[in-house]
């Protein structure tokens, strides 16, 4: 009776764990990646945001310097300040974060 009542459970807990994925797939947001070049004006101190002064991103925004959150401490392992970069941002509606970007060489 008791194994029988822990394989119920068991059923129970399995099929909730299904219910959450499928709940969590429904609350995916669309995303979206732009690319980029601009030139870097600032870093944080943890490497984990990035004040960029950015051309025009097609279909994205007008050319401005703003700060970019990095989608993790790797991305801008590598950038300093002053370095003119071509960069990817990842864009859902909730958030955009930097996911890569690397130092080029060419003039403006
Ligand atoms: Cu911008």
């Amino acid at each position: 009776m008791v194994l029988l009542l822990s394989g119920a459970m068991l059923t129970i807990i399995t099929i909730q764990g299904a219910a959450q994925t499928e709940k969590d797939q429904s609350l995916k947001e669309p995303l979206k990646y732009y690319c980029g070049k601009g030139e870097v004006v600032s870093l944080d101190e943890d490497r984990m945001a990035a004040a960029i002064k950015h051309e025009r991103i097609e279909g994205f925004m007008e050319a401005m310097t703003m700060r970019f959150k990095a989608e993790d401490s790797h991305v801008l392992k590598d950038i300093s300040p002053g370095d003119r970069v071509r960069f990817t941002l990842k864009d859902t509606p909730s958030r955009t974060r930097l996911v890569y970007i690397e130092r080029i060489d060419e003039k403006k």
